[in-house]
């Protein structure tokens, strides 16, 4: 086990990169974690995301992706800002307002890994931010980041969940932090105000039903019916559930670079300007945005879909 001392320093070369909070779990299998999954992939719950059906060993068992993994350090990126939608259509969600984080993220996870390598070359360590069969939540509440809200999300005392989770699997010791208690309470605000109902249980998605699947996951062509009439504004992804937490409503923004700063000052779409747009040019502008996902094809079906539904 490594000293308290080399764990700060280890923090220290974390906070370098601007991750907000590093948290520390102990390696175990995620037991009882998997078997919710399966039921949940069971129940239908993951849609036509036919990728969450594969590799449900290593999600069990970290250490099938990173042998003799002891520790798994957990780190939250910030995405909160003070900005707000310039109007109540076309919404973008926040996490899609800046350059994809893909692009970042990894960078800096590999910046530390050298840096930790240069100082343990005996061991091992493996990053992944949202690239694998990694339940990214269930570690960051095991390494007491936060807890898990009834929407489903991470949140943390002083970050709310506008924030990113990223992994590295480490074959090093470190002390692990205390789980953090469920601050919830009584509020239902998020399920409240989820307006297809996707949140169908407390921590429990549908993906059928969720709009953030829909505008940004989902291949079809159309919406269903109850996601086209309730999709109050939202383009690509959706922050409702979040927009609500009490968690999130009196964060402080905390210092963000300015690759999460909304692109082109855009937190909207022009829906003209979409239309105008060939294909290339679409990528042109969109290439280093999450944005790019759905590809045009998919943007201009969810702004069909948002005219439809304030129709
Ligand atoms: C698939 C996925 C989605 C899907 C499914 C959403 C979901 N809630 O799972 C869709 C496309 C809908 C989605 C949407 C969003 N996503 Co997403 N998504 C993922 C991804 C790739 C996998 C998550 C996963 O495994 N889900 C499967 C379910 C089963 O997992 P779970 O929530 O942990 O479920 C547990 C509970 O349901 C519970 N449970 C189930 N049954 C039971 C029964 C009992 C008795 C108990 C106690 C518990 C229990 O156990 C389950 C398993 O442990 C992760 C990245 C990653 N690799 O982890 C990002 C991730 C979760 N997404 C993220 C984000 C930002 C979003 C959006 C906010 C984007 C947006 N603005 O539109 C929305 C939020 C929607 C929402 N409220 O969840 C971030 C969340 C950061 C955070 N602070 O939590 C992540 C972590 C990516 C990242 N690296 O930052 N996402
Ligand atoms: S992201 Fe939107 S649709 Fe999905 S659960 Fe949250 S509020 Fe509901
Ligand atoms: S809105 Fe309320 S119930 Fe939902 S995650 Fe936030 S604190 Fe928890």
């Amino acid at each position: 086990m490594i000293s308290q001392i080399e764990k700060e320093k280890i923090i220290e070369i974390c906070d370098k990169e601007n991750f907000s909070k590093v948290n520390f779990a102990k390696y175990e299998l995620l037991q009882f974690e998997i078997e919710n999954y399966k039921d949940w992939i069971s129940k239908g719950f993951s849609a036509d995301m036919e990728w969450m059906k594969n590799y449900l060993d290593k999600r069990l068992d970290v250490r099938l992706i990173q042998d003799n993994t002891k520790s798994i350090i957990v780190l939250a990126y910030n995405y909160n800002q003070t900005t707000l939608h310039e109007k109540d259509v076309n919404k973008i969600s926040r996490y899609a307002w800046g350059d994809d984080y893909h692009n970042y993220i990894p960078k800096k996870l590999k910046r530390i890994c050298s840096e930790l390598k240069i100082i343990y070359p005996k061991e091992e360590f493996k990053y992944y931010v949202d690239t694998g069969a990694i339940l990214e939540k269930q570690w960051g509440i095991k390494s007491g980041l936060g807890w898990q809200g009834k929407n489903s999300l991470l949140l943390n005392k002083k970050l709310g969940s506008y924030f990113f989770i990223s992994i590295i699997f480490s074959t090093l010791e470190i002390e692990k932090d205390e789980l953090v208690k469920d601050y919830c309470g009584k509020c239902t605000k998020c399920i409240d105000a989820c307006p297809t109902n996707a949140i169908i249980e407390d921590k429990i998605i549908d993906s059928t039903k969720c709009i953030s699947y829909w505008t940004i996951e989902s291949k079809a062509e159309n919406f269903p019916k109850e996601i086209s009439d309730n999709l109050e504004g939202w383009a690509f992804g959706c922050d409702i559930c979040q927009e609500v937490c009490p968690w999130n409503n009196h964060r402080v923004p905390v210092q963000i670079e300015d690759f999460v700063k909304p692109r082109f000052e855009e937190t909207v779409f022009e829906k003209e300007t979409i239309f105008n747009y060939s294909i290339d040019e679409f990528r042109e502008r969109y290439i280093k945005s999450p944005i790019k996902r759905p590809k045009i094809h998919g943007i201009k079906r969810n702004l069909l879909e948002v005219e439809k539904s304030t129709k």
